[in-house]
């Protein structure tokens, strides 16, 4: 496959002003308005078109022959959706078609210039079976519909606002609405409608609920109003990702939009709710001011996912939503092998860049620290300025970063490397305190490691959000602080502030804060302020402090992940060397005061490091020595968050719910490898208190939580509680997703043969990528049995990747990356992953 570039960008030499598309069996015309960029010239006019026949090509009406000027080119292709697995372009799921056009599906349809610089008005006439197919779907308004002879029926929809090809979508089949409507700020009603097969309807008030705060949120925080006169949603069971934003007609994995208490978690509430709200939010941003091309993805992708991230922190917990985010952005990262841009200058296959290089978050941490420097109001005024310069354009991230410097009349000088410098910046900060001048200084130098063609690196623009705590853990106000030989006051309405954004731009760079009268405890990059590593002189005391008062939420949590990744460690390097276990005592009383804390939401995430086996063992060690030490508290905490109240999805319920699972079962309700702390002893007595919080779960969060703990030893209770769960929900495929996720993950021994039966079991499909994601991707997210020494694990996941890129070269794609963490193991692992990875993606390319 040829290498893109992005200096080899250029503009289309054609316009396409409207498009109107048709489809009668598997036949699609399409008649195209072609009008040249430049009037006269001789450049060929050159269509995208994959697996699509050709069936006949019209210009102006007569056969092909050169045109001049603007033209009519009508073009009819046949496709067939029911053979395409790939799940790009026109395709069928459980018997309804539907389409993924971004990011070069389009193309599958018909042939076109397939790129989101052409933008076109789009007619699109659908015609069907009318028993079959009963609902006609397509972006904009339904213009007109109605009977054909044969028992077909058609629809005929017009989006009256210019659009990429990628946002193009159409859904034909057996559905029904749930319908709602929302009246904008400006007074015009919309109809919304959520789409699914009539036995889930039921199932969709969560995501109805998620869409009207998001409309309104939207309208709130950033005065933007949705633009038609509907809004429709189709919930789909076979989908690639988690969902697509196509102008008017979002279609949906059904895991996002179907949820009841019963049959979802508290995890899956929360995916909704921020997924809807993501989709919904592209309308803008993403769909008004679209991308000029592939390379500006994270244009759209970062400043959505940003959005969406500050609409589900609105709607719930602010520092809750920070700690998930940031955890899932250092996981990834420390996935990566070596660092990527978020705008990288090449690329050789789309499907990657979405899963590897700017999909993945970092982008939203680019647009958050626009807002960071420029404040709220500052950075609504970026936002403003965008919409006002580019509103109906293809774009690209210098216009966005333009917008956002002009509207403030900001120095952001050297902030662009953002987007273009790959790797994530080291910086180091010591601290002294000078108690004659009243001085405390904070010395930042920074660097950022070499990666693949880039080998020199600049310093970065860093906002670092800065506090100072006294002994005693109460905020010392900031008035003013030295920077390059001045003083800049940093009141704000003539009052201290208690944090302040410290800008460092330079390899090395002091701040000097005035005024403080006694040696403070530095509370650094708060709400993590900047996607860095960083690295300071803080002591365990000074740790322990902050773990137990930061008014920083996040940085409370952040004080106890870097202490338990110390003792981690340590307890690491004693298990290589054979030294026998001990918890530091100090570590377990600091644990002791956080359980009794109900203000605190999540206590323990510990760090990855190059030895599974190591790290397994010694998790496993502090697991079982807290819950022994900690037994009392860990039962309090159960007992005390029992609820016998219907389920709620709110921050207080969520919490909770998230303290007892941690504490007895499964920390905050999902699926992850952390396991609950009191099972973890594998006793009776904890057994049985696990069977009874499975027995009495009124809730899927519940009740998936208590399972995932019997789950973990092996034994009779395992056996019967799976085979029971299976049972009562062997009808609803989501929930049996569950199910097999939870083996998948499982840590007992020789477990690749479980899941390899499991590839066998009615429940599972190669063909739907939910049920992949579930058994491959859970298997692969296990320590234990992925990275078993025999290597298994690796061969496993290897001989499935080679399957899967027959029916699904996009799900295949992002089951490999799971490879990518490979060069971070020891040698003989490593030795072994790459044999498997270099086969697998080598047949990927
Ligand atoms: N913008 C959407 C991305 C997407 C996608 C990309 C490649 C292949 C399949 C896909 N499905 C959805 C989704 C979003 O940003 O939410
Ligand atoms: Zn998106």
């Amino acid at each position: 496959p040829k290498e893109i570039f992005l200096k080899d960008y250029k503009m289309p030499d054609y316009y396409f002003d409207s498009l109107f598309v048709g489809e009668e069996k598997t036949i699609v015309s399409s008649k195209i308005i072609v009008s040249p960029r430049i009037e006269g010239h001789s450049h060929p006019l050159v269509l995208d078109g994959r697996d699509v026949k050709l069936l006949s090509v019209k210009v102006d009406d007569k056969d092909l022959k050169a045109p001049s000027g603007t033209f009519t080119l009508e073009i009819v292709t046949e496709i067939c959706p029911q053979n395409n697995t790939s799940l790009e372009g026109l395709y069928k799921s459980s018997g309804n078609f539907c389409t993924q056009c971004e990011a070069e599906g389009f193309r599958k349809i018909t042939f076109f210039q397939d790129r989101p610089d052409v933008m076109a008005i789009y007619t699109c006439r659908i015609e069907a079976d009318k028993t079959l197919y009963p609902v006609l779907l397509s972006n904009g308004n339904l213009i007109e519909q109605g009977d054909l002879e044969g028992g077909k029926h058609y629809a005929l929809w017009k989006d009256p606002f210019k659009k990429p090809s990628y946002l193009f979508a159409l859904v034909a089949g057996q559905l029904e609405s749930r319908d709602d409507t929302f009246i904008t700020s400006s007074g015009r009603e919309v109809s919304l409608r959520i789409w699914t097969p009539a036995q889930d309807l039921p199932k969709t008030a969560h995501a109805m609920y998620s869409l009207k705060a998001a409309m309104k949120w939207d309208e709130e925080v950033f005065g933007l109003e949705y633009d038609l006169d509907l809004f429709n949603i189709v919930a789909v069971p076979d989908f690639n990702m988690g969902a697509m934003e196509n102008k008017s007609l979002n279609i949906f994995n059904s895991k996002l939009v179907l949820a009841s208490p019963e049959t979802a978690t508290d995890g899956d509430y929360a995916a909704i709710l921020g997924v809807i709200g993501h989709e919904y939010f592209h309308n803008w941003t993403g769909n008004r001011v679209t991308c000029r091309d592939w390379f500006q993805l994270s244009l759209k992708e970062g400043l959505t996912v940003f959005r969406d991230q500050e609409f589900s922190s609105d709607m719930g917990s602010r520092t809750v939503k920070r700690i998930a985010d940031v955890s899932r952005l250092r996981n990834f990262n420390s996935h990566r092998s070596y660092g990527t841009s978020i705008r990288p200058h090449s690329y050789i296959k789309m499907d990657n860049f979405y899963t590897v290089t700017v999909y993945e978050k970092v982008c939203a941490e680019v647009v958050r620290m626009y807002k960071t420097l420029l404040e709220s109001s500052g950075f609504r005024k970026g936002m403003d300025l965008y919409f006002k310069r580019h509103d109906g354009q293809a774009v690209t991230c210098e216009d966005f970063f333009a917008a956002m410097r002009d509207a403030n009349d900001a120095d952001l000088s050297n902030f662009l490397l953002w987007y273009s410098q790959a790797g994530t910046p080291n910086v180091k900060v010591v601290s002294s305190y000078n108690s004659e001048a009243m001085t405390f200084s904070l010395k930042f130098s920074q660097g950022v490691p070499a990666t693949p063609g880039q080998h020199v690196k600049e310093p970065m623009f860093i906002p670092v959000a800065v506090g100072l705590l006294t002994s005693s853990g109460e905020d010392i106000p900031i008035t003013s602080v030295y920077h390059d030989g001045t003083l800049e006051t940093v009141m704000e309405n003539g009052q201290p502030v208690f944090t302040t954004i410290l800008k460092v731009n330079k390899k090395e760079d002091e701040f000097v804060f005035a005024n403080i009268a006694e040696r403070p405890i530095p509370s650094l990059l708060r709400g993590f302020s900047a996607p860095i590593r960083l690295d300071s002189d803080l002591t365990d005391e000074d740790l322990f402090s902050l773990l137990a008062h930061d008014s920083d939420g996040f940085n409370r949590w952040e004080a106890g992940q870097i202490l338990s990744r110390k003792l981690m460690l340590s307890l690491v390097a004693d298990f290589q060397q054979s030294n026998p276990l001990v918890l530091n005592p100090k570590f377990v009383e600091g644990l002791r005061t956080i359980i009794r804390d109900p203000s605190l939401d999540k206590i323990m995430d510990l760090m990855e490091v190059a030895d599974p086996d190591a790290v397994h063992a010694v998790r496993s060690f502090i697991r079982k020595e807290l819950a022994l030490q900690l037994k009392e508290e860990f039962l309090s905490t159960v007992i005390n968050n029992r609820s016998s109240e219907p389920y709620t999805f709110d921050h207080e319920n969520l919490a909770r719910r998230a303290l007892k699972n941690v504490a007895s079962v499964c920390p905050f309700g999902e699926l992850t490898l952390d396991h609950p702390y009191l099972a973890s002893l594998g006793d009776e007595e904890l057994t049985n208190l696990a069977l009874d919080e499975y027995k009495s779960a009124t809730n899927m969060t519940d009740q998936v939580a208590a399972l995932a703990a019997i789950a973990q030893n092996p034994g009779l209770a395992r056996e019967e509680v799976l085979l029971d769960f299976y049972q009562k929900w062997s009808d609803d495929f989501l929930v049996v997703n569950k199910w097999l996720s939870l083996q998948a993950m499982s840590d007992i021994p020789g477990n690749v043969v479980n899941v390899q039966n499991l590839l066998k079991h009615p429940s599972f499909d190669l063909r739907n990528p939910n049920k992949v994601y579930a058994l491959v991707g859970g298997f692969c997210a296990s320590p234990v049995n992925f990275h078993a020494k025999d290597g298994s694990g690796y061969k496993f996941l290897g001989d499935i990747v080679l399957q899967l890129d027959k029916l699904n070269p996009q799900v295949a794609s992002r089951m490999v990356s799971a490879f990518s963490r490979w060069r971070r193991f020891d040698d003989y692992r490593q030795a072994l992953a790459k044999n498997v990875y270099e086969i697998a993606s080598k047949s990927l390319a």
